[in-house]
């Protein structure tokens, strides 16, 4: 079987170009999505937290999901530069908003950022589609919503034997079926600083890492609001962090009622007797700059 190639677009390219790709092949490559000095100070950031991880997740009923020879690190309290950064990047929102943002009411928020490091042993995840974290997503046809999007970060090289990311290009237009082969993916290659931008109905999985190195990226795993995250975002970052951080980005993690603010009544939902939220917590009433 020929697998389609995936597309790989400079950064540059802009949104136009990179949707269209996302649209057609359910994935792309987005080249130097991050700069090499981000790469670099996330890398320096995260590694003492890393350092105080164990492998796997024993004890956790996913844990062959998630990988046993894996590290998985929420990101945001501990990189600046991830804060700054891809958490405030304009096509990161400018494709957010063209995905999610149609109606009064819509938004979106960060299910999570995290960092995925894959040690060597690191066996090849599961294939599966993201939206199945919202299993009744699978009732919604291929050309119905999306739940979710994800920009998976190459913090170091991304190789078919350290464990790429593999996709199967265009399985975001099939309906549910039975299970899919690793025959039908391809690895997706990347430079660090490199993202795969791809669509919660993308059949994918992380590779196995038959090398002695590190594969690591940086997930930042953007769904709908109104569904519920993986991470309890506004219970577990310090608010300390949360007050340096913009409007924006506040609402990226809950402590702000929704976002965009204006596409819609702000305090219907996750709100305080319909008071924002962040008004409630006393944080800066600061009006937003809206993309
Ligand atoms: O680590 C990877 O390459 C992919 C991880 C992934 O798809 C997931 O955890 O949902
Ligand atoms: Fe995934």
């Amino acid at each position: 079987m020929q697998l389609p190639n995936l597309q790989q677009i400079p950064v540059s390219a802009g949104l136009d170009v990179i949707f269209d790709a996302y649209q057609a092949d359910g994935c792309v490559v987005i080249k130097g999505f991050l700069s090499h000095t981000e790469v670099e100070k996330i890398n320096r950031e995260v590694q003492p937290a890393l350092d105080g991880l164990q492998l796997g997740k024993p004890g956790c009923a996913l844990e062959d999901f998630l990988g046993r020879h894996t590290k998985r690190l929420p990101v945001t309290p501990h990189s600046q530069t991830f804060r700054d950064g891809p958490l405030e990047n304009d096509l990161v929102h400018g494709l957010s908003e063209r995905v999610f943002v149609k109606e009064p009411g819509d938004g979106y928020h960060i299910n999570c950022a995290q960092i995925i490091d894959l040690s060597p042993g690191s066996k090849a995840q599961p294939l599966h589609r993201d939206q199945d974290l919202w299993p009744f997503w699978k009732y919604v046809p291929p050309s119905g919503p999306e739940a979710c999007i994800n920009f998976l970060c190459a913090l170091t090289p991304f190789t078919e034997v350290n464990g790429a990311t593999r996709v199967a290009p265009r399985t975001h237009l099939d309906p549910y079926q039975g299970a899919i082969s690793t025959t039908e993916t391809v690895p997706v290659e990347m430079n660090p600083g490199d993202a795969l931008f791809f669509s919660g109905k993308l059949v994918h999985g992380g590779g196995e890492n038959m090398t002695d190195g590190l594969r690591r990226g940086l997930a930042m795993h953007i769904a709908r609001s109104g569904l519920l995250t993986e991470e309890a975002h506004a219970l577990t970052i310090p608010r300390a962090i949360a007050e340096t951080m913009s409007y924006r980005a506040q609402a990226m993690f809950g402590f702000r009622s929704t976002w965009p603010i204006d596409h819609g009544p702000v305090s219907t939902f996750w709100a305080n007797n319909f008071e924002e939220i962040g008004e409630h917590l006393g944080l800066k009433k600061k009006q937003p700059i809206v993309a």
